[in-house]
């Protein structure tokens, strides 16, 4: 049975819901892992929606934590020339190695329409391996933890509502990055949530 397949069974909302399920019982000495989501075309609270369902779908994936919903002004592109994004964190514990954890990713991205046709340009959704457990690779492919995390308010300050404690591994505590940055740009959307399927 898929976790939403009862109509009857309502999604647990997920502002900072941290969920303790049987999935790691069943999971074989699971990873910690973080992914960021972004969307600045179409429904983007429906698209976000959709990314945190498929992975909560995903075998060998437990989603623990969904952060809340940020409205953000697209970062790297000239100003006023995209739409403002919605950005969300999600922890998840996994046994998928970091590779097919993005392939995953990437197969969402496909799934929800995600067209690739510029860097850095507009997109249904976007899905970045933020980190995974404390790996630090420098592979073009996967480059862990995200290259431009520490950069980024618009994944730090909800990354850091689910879990205040984390650090970028080799940057730094994410508290203390975003000390640093301040939060401009990220509003919250505290109108809006997104549920953790259950
Ligand atoms: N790749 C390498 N490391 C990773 C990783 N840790 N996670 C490779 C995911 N992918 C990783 O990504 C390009 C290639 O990066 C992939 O083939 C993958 O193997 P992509 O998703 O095809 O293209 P992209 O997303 O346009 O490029 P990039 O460089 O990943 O962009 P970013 O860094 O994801 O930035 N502003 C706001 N406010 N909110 C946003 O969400 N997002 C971006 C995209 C720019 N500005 C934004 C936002
Ligand atoms: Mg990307």
């Amino acid at each position: 049975m898929t976790p939403n397949s009862d109509p009857t069974v309502q999604p647990v909302p997920a502002s900072v819901v941290h969920q303790v399920d049987a999935a790691d019982t069943t999971l074989q000495n699971p990873q910690q892992a973080v992914i960021a989501l972004g969307s600045n075309v179409g429904n983007r609270l429906e698209r976000l929606q959709s990314a945190v369902d498929a992975l909560a779908d995903t075998p060998g994936l437990a989603v623990k934590a969904v952060s809340p919903v940020y409205e953000t002004e697209p970062w790297g592109v000239e100003p006023g020339s995209q739409s403002s994004y919605f950005n969300a964190v999600v922890l998840v514990r996994t046994t998928l190695p970091p590779g097919s954890l993005l392939e995953r990713g990437h197969a969402i991205e496909e799934a929800l329409e995600r067209v690739r046709d510029e860097r850095w340009g507009p997109r249904t959704i976007d899905v970045d391996i933020v980190a995974y457990q404390g790996v630090v690779s420098d592979d073009p492919r996967l480059t862990l933890p995200h290259p431009r995390v520490h950069e980024r308010a618009f994944v730090l300050v909800p990354w850091h509502d689910v879990d205040p404690g984390a650090e970028v591994p080799g940057r730094g505590a994410v508290a203390e990055l975003l000390a640093g940055l301040g939060n401009e740009g990220v509003a919250p959307r505290t109108d809006l949530e997104l549920s953790l399927p259950e």
